[in-house]
């Protein structure tokens, strides 16, 4: 386009006179606020509390937001590079604000600002409410590679679903029991979200899937029920970067607010009812993690979010008028587990029914734009739609999945001729009553790459759940991207003073080590510095204090500071193996009962904390919660051990409170059973913020040893390998706890005898151990004990501890998602950073 380009409408210098620029100065900051309290708050400016002033701040921020959001849009429109695509059904985001504030380089200028209008932005901050819209680790690492894609310039977007609720608030009873209450997120408006009513697709349920009568014999599905997707978008700011990507969140409404007819006829009820089983598709969050449970609200779920995401790709793409076989060179589209895989049947089916390709060609197109991160390989999370259900809600999809199916087992039947069990291992349908789809195997062959979240993982996929398909693929499909954890929120945001502390020894500015992490090997040297020690070792101090000052001010109780702070944090799960953690505590307990005071004097005081929600009909997980609650209050009330054993288990555990326990703790425990923790995340936080590890061999924490030494961490357990043919002997030689692991025994038998409780509420829970013992604690507990008295005494070494938490977070570079995201972006989807200006 040379020569002078038309300026669309109206006087050029007149619309450039009113575009708004980035707000730069303190001065521009406090107009901006003040002038959103008198407009869009419609409140006298001098008469607002914490909460208005929040809203004004994050308001003022978002306008510049949205500065930065536009061009990046236009940015994309203008050099049309290829896109990826993030979908997943969990965006576990947290608070927005102050990272906001950090990406923009604002923090300062924002600080003095709302202190001239008379406010501390702490204060201001702690207003805001988490955006929950996830259970765990899942739902945090899309989080973490969304600020990592803008961060590196990447052409990322995400897509999920807009809940109106997400995961519940967890409240403890007094007796230990977990409760749980609706999370009203959007209560107080979401500054964060932009409604687009403009942007909106109808997406079908049910009806039936017939043949077209113009002659074609085209299959159309006609019939049921539409409902319409609306989107919202979520600014994703880049740190140091002007790019800010987009996450797309679609909300469910009814296509018409009433039934017109049914309300003519005097039937009110009926008329407002087809509005409310629409709204219900995004009205919450299944706040179940690692479990499958068959439930059409979850596959109407699935279905809108891929199918309006879906529709929303292929309409940007159309935009560019290139043949639909480019579609490939144009999106990626990661799949975010099995959630979103009914978008391989529905590409399909736009791409066959509506666009008239042949199934080759479709196929093509779908296998090159797909790519599929499995992330469990525990049999309960394997997700398995039943036949008659997708029949019954998507009975076109079905027809694609036989034909998939057919066509996928007459190839493998040619390589493997006469093999009939291969064929039922690797059909998509487990035969059964009811026979079921196996969404792992339908996302596997319907990709073009499938990985796995860290190295160990991805070698258990391969020669496991996905064994057949390596076999019949080859290995080259079959890869590991190990996760990352965003440094700006875990780090730099959650433990400012550390962050300080980095910039000034590395001698390089704060937005070069945060984007380039093994900068942070800098570091190693300092640790023969007794100053510096010294300078990280009070800023831990302080950390602690922070938290302690936290847990009084929300819980009103005393935590001693001058102790090891020993956290686990994470959902509660048996195969993440808190049983064991309290398990220990009690041994401790018991040991400490029996010590004389000369002994004791030698004991270092550890506080304990456990935060975790359990799955609201997880029987097992909250027996573990309430076992914790009420160990702690024999614990924290026992005048012979207070002062050497404290036990606090937090309530609500959310991104928030991580922030606050991270930077806190001197030993973190990720102690799942070897081979079932696929990754695991909080593992990468703690040791980022100097904490030092105790854990098994499993998950990342393999790869977090290699990285910062086997010397600076403490593992214990059972290796991968020996964990079926345990649990064969558990079944079919089984060895008396007493005999086994006299230590376990006593410790149970103490439980059962009543020493937390004076019924037999916990035997349920014992029971899972003394019977087949899945989880293998049994197994593994004496050599828990002993790794726990390694801890104590690396502790009482306290140079040497310090230095082991500078080595440790020196040498953890590696596990930045700016690192993660980049594989991803070289080596499966093909995409380039796109910046501008
Ligand atoms: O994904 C994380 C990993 O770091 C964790 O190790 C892994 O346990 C976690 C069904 C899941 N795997 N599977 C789930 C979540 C929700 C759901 O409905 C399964 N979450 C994980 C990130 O890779």
């Amino acid at each position: 386009a040379a020569g002078k380009e038309q300026w669309p409408r109206g006087e050029e210098e007149v619309w450039r006179a009113g575009i708004r620029g980035l707000d730069k100065t303190v001065d521009d900051i406090t107009k901006s606020v003040v002038n959103h309290v008198q407009t869009s708050l419609a409140r006298q400016a001098y008469n607002i509390d914490d909460l208005g002033a929040y809203q004004a701040a994050a308001l003022s921020v978002r306008d510049n937001l949205l500065v930065n959001w536009n061009e990046t849009q236009l940015n994309y429109t203008k050099k049309n590079p290829k896109r990826a695509y993030y979908l997943s059904l969990e965006f576990l985001m947290g608070r927005t604000l102050d990272n906001a504030l950090l990406n923009l380089g604002l923090k300062d200028e924002y600080k003095d600002g709302v202190q001239k209008l008379g406010f501390s932005i702490e204060d201001i901050l702690d207003k805001e409410r988490d955006a929950a819209l996830g259970n765990g680790g899942l739902g945090r690492l899309a989080a973490c590679y969304l600020d990592s894609g803008s961060s590196t310039e990447l052409p990322l977007w995400g897509y999920g679903l807009r809940y109106k609720y997400g995961i519940f608030q967890q409240l403890i009873s007094p007796e230990g029991n977990q409760l749980e209450a609706p999370d009203p997120w959007l209560d107080n408006q979401n500054p964060w979200e932009l409604p687009r009513l403009d942007v909106t697709y109808e997406i079908r349920f049910y009806g039936r899937s017939e043949r077209s009568h113009d002659g074609s014999g085209r299959a159309v599905w006609a019939g049921g029920q539409e409902v319409v997707a609306v989107a919202y978008d979520v600014m994703i700011p880049g740190y140091g970067t002007k790019t800010t990507n987009n996450l797309r969140l679609w909300e469910s409404r009814s296509k018409r607010g009433f039934d017109l007819n049914s309300f003519n006829a005097g039937n009110y009820e009926g008329a407002v009812e087809s509005s409310n089983s629409a709204d219900a598709i995004t009205s919450v969050l299944y706040p179940n993690d690692h479990t499958s449970f068959g439930k059409e609200l979850r596959l109407k779920q699935q279905y809108f979010w891929t199918a309006a995401s879906l529709a929303d790709i292929m309409r940007r793409f159309k935009n560019q008028n290139k043949p639909l076989a480019q579609f490939p060179d144009f999106v990626a589209i990661q799949l975010n587990d099995t959630h979103p895989t009914l978008a391989i049947p529905e590409l399909m089916r736009i791409l066959i029914d509506e666009e008239d390709l042949t199934w080759d060609q479709a196929w093509t197109i779908v296998t090159n734009t797909f790519f599929y991160t499995n992330h469990t390989v525990l049999p309960e999370a394997l997700e398995k739609w039943p036949v008659p259900l997708l029949e019954h809600v998507l009975p076109r999809h079905l027809q694609i999945i036989y034909d998939i199916n057919l066509f996928f087992l007459q190839a493998v039947e040619k390589k493997y001729p006469g093999d009939r069990e291969r064929l039922a291992r690797m059909s998509l349908i487990e035969e059964g009553q009811p026979k079921q789809v196996r969404m792992a195997h339908l996302a596997a062959i319907g990709s073009r790459k499938v990985n796995g979240v860290a190295e160990l993982h991805s070698d258990l996929v391969r020669t496991t759940i996905l064994k057949d398909f390596v076999e019949f693929e080859g290995l080259s499909k079959y890869s590991n991207v190990t996760n990352g954890i965003t440094p700006r929120r875990w780090l730099d945001q959650c433990n400012p003073e550390l962050s300080a502390l980095i910039t000034k020894t590395l001698a390089v500015d704060k937005n070069v080590w945060l984007k380039d992490l093994k900068l942070l090997k800098g570091l190693i040297p300092h640790a023969e510095d007794a100053d510096f020690r010294k300078a990280w070792a009070a800023i831990k101090q302080r950390n602690k204090e922070r938290l302690a000052a936290h847990v009084q001010s929300t819980l009103g109780l005393t935590v001693r500071t001058d102790a090891m702070f020993d956290v686990q944090i994470k959902r509660i799960h048996e195969y993440k193996r808190q049983t064991l953690n309290i398990l220990g505590v009690i041994h401790r307990y018991l040991t400490l009962k029996v010590m004389t005071p000369e002994e004791k004097a030698k004991v270092n005081p550890r506080v304990v904390f456990f935060a975790g929600k359990a799955a609201p009909a997880y029987y097992i997980a909250k027996l573990t919660i309430r076992l914790i609650v009420n160990v702690a209050k024999v614990i924290n009330g026992d005048p012979d051990t207070k002062d050497y054993l404290q036990l606090y288990f937090l309530p609500d555990y959310s991104v928030s409170l991580a922030e606050v326990l991270i930077p806190a703790s001197d030993i973190s425990q990720h102690i799942s059973t070897a081979g079932t923790e696929a990754s695991g995340t909080s593992n990468m936080k703690f040791c980022l913020n100097g904490g030092l590890l105790l854990g098994t061999v499993d998950g990342a924490n393999i790869e977090i040893a290699e990285e910062v030494g086997e010397s600076n961490v403490f593992f214990f357990g059972h290796l991968t390998p020996a964990v079926e043919d345990l649990r064969y002997q558990h079944l079919y030689h089984p060895v008396p706890i007493e005999e086994k692991c006299p230590a376990l025994a006593n410790v149970l038998n103490q439980i059962s005898s009543g020493l937390f409780g004076n019924d037999d509420i916990y035997e349920p829970l014992l029971n899972t151990i003394r019977q087949n013992d899945y989880y293998l604690l049994s197994d593994d507990f004496d050599s828990y004990i002993a790794a726990l008295a390694m801890v104590d005494e690396a502790y009482q070494d306290k140079e040497e501890w310090i230095k082991k938490s500078i080595n440790t977070t020196a040498n953890m570079g590696k596990f930045s998602s700016d690192r993660a995201i980049l594989e991803y972006a070289e080596s499966f989807w093909n995409i380039e950073p796109t910046p501008f200006k």
